[in-house]
C-alpha cells in the first residue's frame, strides 16, 4: 500500500506537468443577453489577448497554450501570432471555428438545407485546418450551433447525414498529428432538437470518422444531474475522450469559472481522469478552459479557475487507490466512499503553494498578479481603440 507520503510525491510529480489551456475569449469583455459590462484594460486584439494569457501561465507556470476562436482572433499572419506567442513564453493551442454567427447560419451551418451554405461552413472549417498548419496547432474544435426549433421544422435524420459528411471532408484534411475535437452540447441556440446534443451522439460520429477524431466534454453543457464523471469514464475507457472544454454551471450554459459552482463534481471528475490514465504522460486529454468572466476580472478569473483545476486534481491523485479498491472488493460501501471523502476533504492548497515555491513561482498567483503592476500598465496601454469581445 502506497504511503501518504508517497502518494504525495506521485501527485506532485503530475502536478508539475499539469498544462492548463486558456481560451483567448476569456481576456475579451464578454456578457449576457442583458449587458455586456466593459472592463478597463480589456485587450484589443489576438495579440493582447495573448499577452494576457501569458501573464496567467508567468504567475502560475500551468498555462503555457491559448486556445484561438476563428474569426475572433483572425489575424493577416499566423506565423508571427504563433512567434509573438513563443516570445511571451506561451504555445498557440486548439482552434476553435465558428459557424455560428453569420445570418446564413440561420438554419444550421453543416446541417444545414441548403448545400451552398453547407459548403461555406465547411469552407471555414477547412480555413481553420490552415490556421492549425500555420500555428502549429494540435486540435480543431468543433462546436456546432445547428438544430431545429419547432417539430417537423427540418428532417433530423438528413441532418445527421448533412453532419457526418461535413466532418468526413474536414476529418479527410486534418494531419496525421492532429485531431478533430468534437463537442456535444444539449440545447441553446437551438431549443428542440440539438444535431450533436450528447456525448453518446459525438462518440458515434467519431467512431465513424477514425481515431483522430475524439470527444470533447464541455462540463457546463448536460442536462442538471446528469453524472458527467461517468462519462468520463466511459469515454476514457473507449480511448475517445479528447478535451475538456471546464466551466462552471448553476443552470445552463452558464460559463462561470470552473469549481466554483461545484468543487466536489470537479473532484469526481479529475478521479476518473486519475483513474482512467488521463492524466498519465502524452495521453493526448487535453484540460481546457472554456469560460467568460462578465463581471469579474478576467486575468484573476483565469488565475483562479487554473488554482481550482490544479486543487482538484491534486486531491483525486491523493487518493488512496489501494484501499478504495480493497473496500470495492470487500464490498465496504462506507470504507469505500470514505477513501474518496478523504481525498475530497485534504486541503491541497498548501502543497501547491509550496510547489509553486519550489518552481521559483510565488506561492499565491493572485496576490502575485495584484501585486505586478499589470493591470495599471495594461489600463494605461490601451486606452482608446475597440475591445475586444465575444463576438467581436
Ligand atoms: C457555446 O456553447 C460555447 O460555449 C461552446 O462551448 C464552445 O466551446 C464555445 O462556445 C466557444 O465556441
Ligand atoms: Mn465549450
Ligand atoms: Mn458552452
Amino acid at each position: 500500500m502506497a504511503a501518504p507520503s508517497d502518494r504525495r510525491a506521485d501527485a506532485l510529480a503530475v502536478l508539475r506537468r499539469q498544462h492548463i489551456e486558456l481560451p483567448s475569449w476569456a481576456f475579451g469583455n464578454s456578457g449576457t443577453r442583458f449587458k455586456v459590462f466593459a472592463q478597463p484594460g480589456v485587450p484589443r486584439d489576438p495579440w493582447e489577448k495573448i499577452a494576457d494569457a501569458a501573464q496567467v501561465h508567468r504567475l502560475t507556470g500551468a498555462a503555457p497554450t491559448v486556445a484561438l476562436h476563428i474569426p475572433w482572433d483572425r489575424v493577416d499572419d499566423y506565423a508571427a501570432l504563433a512567434a509573438h506567442a513563443r516570445d511571451l513564453g506561451v504555445g498557440i493551442g486548439t482552434i476553435n471555428a465558428n459557424v455560428f454567427q453569420d445570418d446564413d447560419y440561420r438554419l444550421g451551418s453543416v446541417t444545414n438545407p441548403d448545400p451552398a451554405v453547407r459548403r461555406k461552413a465547411v469552407d471555414h472549417l477547412l480555413e481553420c485546418v490552415d490556421v492549425m498548419d500555420a500555428t502549429g496547432s494540435r486540435d480543431l474544435k468543433l462546436w456546432f450551433a445547428d438544430g431545429t426549433n419547432y417539430p417537423g421544422q427540418d428532417d433530423l435524420r438528413a441532418r445527421q447525414d448533412r453532419l457526418a459528411e461535413a466532418l468526413a471532408e474536414v476529418y479527410g484534411r486534418i494531419g496525421d498529428d492532429q485531431r478533430l475535437l468534437l463537442e456535444y452540447k444539449l440545447f441553446e441556440p437551438a431549443f428542440y432538437a440539438t444535431d450533436v446534443p450528447d456525448w453518446g451522439t459525438a462518440y458515434a460520429h467519431c467512431l465513424e470518422l477514425g481515431e483522430k477524431a475524439v470527444v470533447c466534454v464541455d462540463t457546463g453543457h448536460h442536462a442538471a444531474h446528469t453524472n458527467i464523471e461517468f462519462i468520463v469514464a466511459f469515454l476514457l475507457r473507449a480511448g475517445r475522450l479528447g478535451a475538456f472544454d471546464f466551466n462552471s454551471r448553476f443552470y445552463a450554459d452558464d460559463d462561470l469559472m470552473v469549481g466554483a459552482a461545484d468543487p466536489f463534481q470537479l473532484f469526481r471528475i479529475m478521479y476518473e481522469v486519475v483513474r482512467g490514465g488521463g492524466t498519465a504522460e502524452d495521453t493526448g486529454v487535453a484540460f481546457m478552459l472554456d469560460q467568460c468572466h462578465n463581471i469579474e476580472p478576467k486575468i484573476a478569473g483565469q488565475i483562479r479557475s487554473v488554482m481550482n483545476v490544479q486543487e482538484a486534481t491534486a486531491k483525486a491523485l491523493l487518493v488512496d487507490a489501494d484501499a478504495l479498491a480493497a473496500a470495492q472488493r470487500e464490498g465496504d460501501v462506507l470504507a469505500a466512499n470514505a477513501a474518496l471523502m478523504d481525498a475530497y476533504n485534504t486541503d491541497v492548497r498548501p502543497m501547491l503553494a509550496q510547489m509553486r515555491e519550489d518552481r521559483g513561482l510565488d506561492a499565491d498567483p493572485m496576490a502575485a498578479h495584484a501585486r505586478s503592476g499589470y493591470m495599471e500598465r495594461v489600463t494605461d496601454e490601451r486606452r482608446g481603440g475597440t475591445q475586444a469581445g465575444w463576438g467581436a
